[in-house]
């Protein structure tokens, strides 16, 4: 009951933003309207399977949390088989990266903390993301917190039940190198080939303005100090790896360190959030669904990178709305949609994997909850999941004809790296007024077609999101209810797509029989 009244309240609330946005600012909304009540249009996708594009790597997908979350050890463990499952219905294999804003502020406590009690660590788990944010909101400090090595060899274990690798933030903001290269021993020798890559701090481009630094704070200072922790780290671990700058928003700093320490760094880490700050009111779901300038300098910088050093870029922390996300917004339909539309925006210019970030009851966490109250799936998950579904590979050319109709309708090729190279089209209608009738043009010889849906009610809904007819269970259990199996003909398959929904469509050649 209550449930639904927060629900009911929600959509209400989302919708009279929107409206009140729309004749305010006169932004080209996309309304949030029932599907049933939604025009519909015609349009033509087609893909070229011998046209291929960048790689899609199996570890490409990932999520971040803050190293706060490491201060309760049974958070991260082996034993917590219900955030386990969760992540690895995500991908066999992936990327856990541990960092934010509370790296600058959890310190390496090599004797054994005294374990907290079960209310308190509870207490400190759900507002692990709110802890965070307070360097944002320069409210003052935020709160400090213990890394024990129990809670690195936990880490491990849970790392190990997943399947997936690590990168872990050391603090650079607060700390010297010395202390940092005393943790750095201690997670290397525990994570092995685990760990893919050490980050040195969080967002250093903001250190000026969120007083870890003085105003003055620039990229030259910021080298140099990387340059030294770099040093005293590989002092005492000498295969150490690293990625970096992991800035928040600044090509400024992106391009001259992908150019300056392109030799020691097997990656670049940049962060991207989408919307911000929440009390923002233009913040609205119909601005998350529209092409983000943001995005496009965020894939210029990127772009830069990769010319100058060959280096690979992972987009280490990301969201839809900074400050912890927004109600209305960050848990809702729409963001599963922008999620999973990030990922192969991202993969199609070049970057070989995204963690986003979340934890506690944060409203942009694809995991919602706490290792005494359990675990569930938001919206964004499911996102992840149809991303998870459709698997690595890679990216061919798609291309829809005559677009006008619908901008917001944006689609993907992909060949899987399977045996059976199977071709794939990932189509997202980020309409909330309009339905789209495709046809696709599989350009193969495929004779049959399975097809996922993801759906909602509404684009604001945060409770009924579906993938396949099913939502995720316990655990993060999950299999296709409805699996819809189209003939094709001439390698040609036509779809209706409701408003505000995607869905993944896996073209086969052969008997209709046996698995897709
Ligand atoms: C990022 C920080 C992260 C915060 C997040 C947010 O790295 O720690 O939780 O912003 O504001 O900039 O939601």
């Amino acid at each position: 009951m209550l449930a639904m009244n927060r629900r009911a309240f929600l959509r209400t609330s989302a919708l009279t933003s929107g409206a009140a946005l729309c004749g305010r600012m006169g932004f080209a909304q996309t309304a949030i309207v029932a599907p049933s009540a939604a025009a519909s249009v015609s349009l033509r996708l087609k893909l070229d399977p011998r046209k291929r594009g960048n790689a899609i790597p199996a570890d490409f997908t990932g999520l971040s949390y803050e190293t706060s979350q490491l201060s309760d050890p049974e958070f991260f463990s082996p034993d917590n088989m219900e955030l386990v499952g969760f992540v690895r219905r995500l991908g066999r294999s992936g990327v856990l990266r541990v960092g934010g804003n509370s790296s600058e502020y959890s310190y390496w406590s090599p004797e054994a903390a005294a374990q907290s009690d079960a209310a308190t660590r509870e207490d400190a788990q759900a507002n692990v993301l709110a802890n965070a944010l307070v360097v944002d909101l320069k409210r003052g400090p935020a709160s400090k917190t213990k890394t024990t090595p129990q809670a690195v060899r936990n880490l491990r274990g849970f790392i190990d039940a997943t399947g997936w690798t690590l990168i872990y933030g050391l603090n650079m903001g607060t700390e010297s190198a010395e202390a940092a290269a005393a943790e750095a021993d201690f997670v290397m020798r525990t994570m092995g080939d685990k760990l893919i890559a050490f980050q040195l701090c969080n967002e250093p481009d903001l250190f000026y303005r969120n007083s870890l630094r003085k105003s003055d704070y620039d990229f030259a200072q910021f080298a140099q100090e990387w340059q030294h922790f770099y040093e005293v780290i590989r002092q005492k671990v000498p295969h150490a790896p690293f990625a970096g700058p992991d800035t928040a928003f600044n090509n400024e700093w992106l391009v001259p360190f992908a150019k300056q320490f392109k030799d020691e760094v097997a990656f670049l880490s940049h962060h991207y959030y989408a919307l911000g700050p929440p009390t923002d009111p233009s913040m609205t779901i119909e601005r998350l669904l529209r092409p983000n300038p943001k995005l496009v300098q965020e894939f210029e910088g990127m772009a830069q990178t990769k010319a100058d050093s060959s280096l690979p870029f992972r987009l280490a922390e990301t969201n839809s709305c900074y400050q912890g996300g927004k109600q209305g917004v960050s848990d809702t339909f729409a963001s599963a949609l922008w999620g999973a539309d990030l990922m192969y925006q991202l993969a199609t210019a070049g970057g070989v994997g995204i963690n986003f970030h979340g934890g506690g009851y944060g409203w942009y966490t694809p995991v919602a909850g706490t290792v005494a109250s359990g675990f569930t799936a938001r919206p964004i998950f499911y996102g992840m999941l149809l991303f998870a579904e459709a698997g690595p590979g890679h990216l061919v050319e798609a291309h829809i004809e005559d677009q006008e109709s619908a901008p917001l309708l944006n689609a993907y090729g992909l060949i899987s790296n399977d045996a059976h190279s199977a071709v794939k089209a990932v189509v997202f209608n980020k309409h909330g007024d309009r339905g789209v009738h495709l046809t696709i043009e599989s350009g193969s010889e495929a004779t049959r077609a399975r097809m996922l849906r993801l759906a909602a009610p509404r684009l604001d809904d945060t409770q009924d999101v579906t993938l396949g007819g099913n939502p995720v269970g316990a655990s993060g259990a999950w299999d296709a209810a409805h699996e819809e199996t189209r003939q094709v003909h001439e390698g040609t398959v036509a779809i209706e797509l409701p408003p505000g929904s995607a869905a993944l469509v896996s073209f086969r050649t052969g008997a209709s029989s046996g698995a897709m």
